[in-house]
C-alpha cells in the first residue's frame, strides 16, 4: 500500500467541507492522474495567484500521496500551466484570446493544449480571480475522478453578485442562526485572525462566492464606527485574496445613533454629508468595500418612510457617495407594514413598482424569492417581471428558519430553481426570475443573487451535515443558474461523502425527496405561515394574537367551509400582481397548481382534489406522505452505513430520527387543529393523532436557537 494511504486521517468531522481532498485510492484513476500532473508551473505574483498555488499544493498533495513539483517553466509534457496572460509568458505565448474572450472578468478555461509542443493542461483566465477559480473547480473535476483526457472547460458566472448575507450580531448571537455563534471574533479583532476566516473565504471562493454581508440586516449602527471599521478591515484583508468583497449593512438612522444628528431624512443636506463622509471614511480602512446592505422600514427598522420620503430617496441618499467608489447599495425589497390594511403578500409590490427607473445606477433591489417569507413553498415574488428598470436580485435563505432549522435534512437546491425558472411571462413566455435576476432580460448592468447564511462557529459550520450542501448549492446556482438541482447534489456528495456510484445515487434521491417532504410535513398545497411565534420552531397553526400579519389564522384562513387565504378577484387580489397567462391560471380554481392552492384560493373542505380525495382527505394524505418520505429517507441513510464514516453516518441517522419525530409533531398538530374545523375524521387509513391538540398547543420550548441580539443599554 502506498504509504499515504497507511497514514492515520483524523476523524471526518465536516470541517473540510466539499474541500476535503481525500486520497484517490482507485489505483488506475491516481495512475493516470500522476501520469499528467507531473509538475505545474504557476508564477504567483499576486496574493490570488499565490492562494492558487496553495490550495493545488494541499489538494494534490492530499489526492494523490505526494506533493506535485512547482517548477519555473514547460521543460516537458504532462505540466499543469497555471495563470493569466499577464502573469505567465507561456500563456501569453498560447492563441487563448478567442476563448478567453468568452469569459470576462471573473470565468475560467481548463484546457487540454500544447504548450512549447508539449502536451500539457492549461489553466488561465482574464484575471487572477478567473485563475483561482478555474484551480477550484480543476480541483473539484479531480475530486469527482473524472477523466482529464479530452479536457475543455470553458466557464463564466452568469450572476455577478454572488453573495452570502450574514444574520450575523456584534454580540456574535445570530439571528435565525442555528450552527452555533457567528463565526466573527468582534472582541479578539483585529489583532487575532482566526484560522477559520480563510477557510471560509476558501469555500466561498471556491463555489465563486464574491461578496459578503458580515452583519444582520437588523442592523447595529456601531459596526459603521471607527472601533469596528478597523476590525471589519480586517476580515476584508483575509478575503481579499479570494476575491471577497465586504458589504456591511447600514442602519438607516446611523446618522441619528452614531453620528449625533437631529435627523436622518434622506433629504436633509446634513445627513447627506454625514453619508458621505462615512464612506470615504469605510473606504479608508476597505479600499475595495463593497457597498450597504439596507433593511428600511420593515418590521420596526428606521428607513425613509420616518419622515415621508419613498424607498427610492433612501436607497439614492446611500447610493450617491457610493458611485465614485464603484460601490453599490442593496436595497432590500422586504418591506410590510402593519398598519396598511392590504394583504400582506401585495405590499412590497404595491409600494416599489411605482418607483421603478427612480433608482440610481448603483441600486439594487433584493427581493426575496416569494411574497411572504421563505416558506417551505411560495409562489415566486410578482416584483420579478415587474420593475425592468431596476436590477432586481434573488434572496434566498439558507438557514432553514421555516424548514426545520438544522436538525432536519432539507435539501433546498430544488427550492431555489422553482424560484429561478418560474416564467413570469413579463416579456412574452420564458422570461423567467432567472433571466430577470441574471440581468440578460433587461440588459441591465448590475446583477445578483444572495442566500441569507446558515454557517457558524458548529465545527462542521452549518450544523447539519448536509446543511452545507445548501451553501454550496447558493453559489453553484448564483455562479450557472441552468444547473439541475441532481448535479449540484452529486457534486457535493462525491466530495464531501464518497466517490461510490451506488452511494451518490441514492443519497442524490434522498437530497432531492427532502424538500417536497418538508413542504408536505410542515404547509401542503400552499398552506403558508402556520409556525409557532417568535422562534418559528414547530407548528402553530393556532398562532391568533398579537400583530395580525405575524399570526397563522391571517393566512390559513380555516373556517367551516373550508381553508385558505382568498387572493382572486374576490379576495385580496393578488393574483392580479402576476402576468396573464400566469395570472389568469392562479385565479382559476381548476388550473392554480395544486401545490399552491391554499395560497391563493379559499376551497371547501368537500372540493374534489384532482386525485379524487376531498381536500380534508387530500390534506391528510400530504401530512401523511410527508411522514413517510422522511421515513423512506431513514431509510436509504442506513443502507448507506457502509459508505459513510461513522461519525458523520451517527450524526445524520440521529437528526433523522428528530426529524421524522418532528414530521409527526407537524401532522398531527396540524390536522387536530384543522380538524376542529372541517369537523371530519382523519381516514382510518392513516396513523392517528399521538396526542391532543391542547397537548401540541401547550407545548413549550425554551432557548430555540436563532435569536435577536442582547441590545447593551
Ligand atoms: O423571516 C424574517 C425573520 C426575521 C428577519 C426577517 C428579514 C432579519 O423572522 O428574523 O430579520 O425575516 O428577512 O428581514
Amino acid at each position: 500500500m502506498n504509504q499515504f494511504l497507511a497514514k492515520k486521517r483524523h476523524p471526518e468531522d465536516g470541517y473540510e467541507l466539499w474541500l476535503r481532498y481525500a486520497p484517490i485510492t482507485d489505483s488506475s484513476t491516481r495512475a493516470a492522474y500522476q501520469q499528467v500532473l507531473q509538475q505545474m508551473v504557476i508564477h504567483a505574483t499576486s496574493p490570488t495567484l499565490q492562494a492558487a498555488q496553495e490550495e493545488l499544493a494541499l489538494a494534490l498533495e492530499n489526492m494523490l500521496g505526494e506533493p506535485v513539483p512547482f517548477v519555473e517553466s514547460v521543460t516537458q509534457a504532462n505540466t499543469l500551466v497555471i495563470g493569466t496572460p499577464h502573469s505567465s509568458s507561456e500563456i501569453a505565448a498560447l492563441d487563448l484570446q478567442p476563448l478567453l474572450a468568452q469569459v470576462g472578468e471573473e470565468g475560467f478555461v481548463i484546457t487540454r493544449m500544447a504548450v512549447q509542443s508539449q502536451d500539457c493542461i492549461v489553466i488561465t483566465a482574464n484575471t487572477d480571480l478567473g485563475v483561482l477559480y478555474g484551480v477550484f473547480h480543476f480541483l473539484q473535476h479531480l475530486q469527482m475522478q473524472r477523466s482529464l483526457d479530452d479536457l475543455h472547460i470553458i466557464s463564466a458566472p452568469k450572476i455577478k453578485l454572488r453573495m452570502l448575507n450574514h444574520w450575523d450580531n456584534l454580540d456574535r448571537t445570530v439571528e435565525r442562526g442555528y450552527a452555533g455563534f457567528s463565526l466573527w471574533d468582534w472582541h479578539n479583532l483585529p489583532d487575532y485572525l482566526d484560522p477559520r476566516y480563510k477557510d471560509y473565504a476558501r469555500a466561498n471562493a471556491s463555489i465563486g462566492i464574491n461578496g459578503v454581508t458580515v452583519t444582520n440586516v437588523n442592523a447595529n449602527a456601531l459596526v459603521l464606527t471607527p472601533q469596528y471599521l478597523r476590525k471589519v478591515a480586517a476580515l476584508a484583508d483575509v478575503f481579499r485574496p479570494y476575491g471577497i468583497r465586504v458589504f456591511l449593512t447600514a442602519r438607516f438612522s446611523a446618522p441619528m445613533e452614531i453620528g449625533g444628528l437631529e435627523t436622518a431624512d434622506p433629504l436633509a443636506t446634513e445627513v447627506a454629508e454625514w453619508w458621505a463622509a462615512k464612506v470615504s471614511e469605510i473606504y479608508d480602512y476597505i479600499p475595495d468595500f463593497g457597498g450597504f446592505l439596507v433593511k428600511a422600514n420593515s418590521e420596526g427598522q428606521p428607513g425613509p418612510h420616518d419622515y415621508g420620503r419613498s424607498h427610492a430617496e433612501g436607497a439614492n441618499l446611500l447610493a450617491r457617495p457610493l458611485v465614485a467608489h464603484g460601490g453599490v447599495v442593496i436595497w432590500r425589497a422586504f418591506v410590510y407594514d402593519e398598519d396598511v390594511p392590504e394583504d400582506r403578500a401585495k405590499q412590497a409590490y404595491n409600494d416599489l413598482v411605482p418607483q421603478d427607473g427612480t433608482f440610481l445606477e448603483n441600486v439594487l433591489l433584493q427581493v426575496k424569492n416569494g411574497p411572504i417569507d421563505f416558506q417551505p413553498r411560495e409562489p415566486y415574488h410578482p416584483l420579478f417581471g415587474a420593475m425592468p428598470k431596476t436590477p432586481l436580485m434573488l434572496e434566498v435563505q439558507v438557514t432553514q428558519e421555516y424548514l426545520g432549522l438544522a436538525t432536519n435534512l432539507v435539501y433546498l437546491a430544488p427550492l431555489f430553481k422553482e424560484t429561478l425558472d418560474a416564467d413570469t411571462y413579463c416579456d412574452g413566455p420564458g422570461s423567467t426570475v432567472a433571466r430577470v435576476v441574471d440581468g440578460t432580460l433587461d440588459d441591465n448592468a448590475l446583477s445578483g443573487m444572495a442566500g441569507v447564511s446558515n454557517i457558524g462557529t458548529d465545527r462542521n459550520w452549518c450544523g447539519h451535515p448536509f446543511a452545507a450542501a445548501n451553501w454550496y448549492a447558493l453559489g453553484r446556482l448564483a455562479w450557472d443558474h441552468q444547473l439541475s438541482s441532481e448535479s449540484i447534489a452529486e457534486e457535493w456528495l462525491r466530495m464531501t461523502f464518497s466517490n461510490d456510484d451506488h452511494f451518490v445515487e441514492a443519497a442524490t434521491a434522498l437530497m432531492i425527496e427532502s424538500r417536497e417532504a418538508v413542504v408536505d410535513y410542515m404547509t401542503p398545497l400552499g398552506l403558508h405561515h402556520i409556525m409557532a411565534r417568535d422562534h418559528h420552531y414547530g407548528p402553530g397553526p393556532w398562532v391568533d394574537e398579537g400583530r395580525p400579519d405575524w399570526t397563522s389564522v391571517y393566512y390559513h384562513r380555516a373556517d367551516q367551509e373550508g381553508i385558505g387565504f382568498d387572493r382572486t378577484a374576490s379576495g385580496s387580489n393578488a393574483v392580479s400582481q402576476y402576468h396573464s397567462p400566469y395570472r389568469e391560471q392562479l385565479a382559476d380554481l381548476d388550473t392554480c397548481p395544486e401545490e399552491l392552492l391554499l395560497w391563493f384560493h379559499h376551497v371547501p373542505w368537500q372540493h374534489t382534489m384532482k386525485s379524487g380525495r376531498t381536500l380534508w382527505d387530500e390534506l391528510c394524505d400530504r401530512y401523511n406522505q410527508g411522514v413517510e418520505s422522511v421515513r423512506r429517507m431513514q431509510q436509504t441513510w442506513a443502507s448507506l452505513a457502509a459508505y459513510v464514516d461513522e461519525a458523520r453516518f451517527v450524526h445524520v441517522q440521529s437528526l433523522l430520527r428528530i426529524q421524522e419525530q418532528e414530521a409527526c409533531w407537524w401532522r398531527d398538530a396540524c390536522l387536530l387543529y384543522f380538524q376542529t374545523f372541517s369537523q371530519l375524521p382523519i381516514p382510518p387509513q392513516y396513523e392517528q393523532p399521538a396526542q391532543t391538540l391542547d397537548y401540541y398547543i401547550n407545548l413549550r420550548h425554551y432557548y430555540v436557537p436563532g435569536i435577536r441580539e442582547r441590545r447593551f443599554g
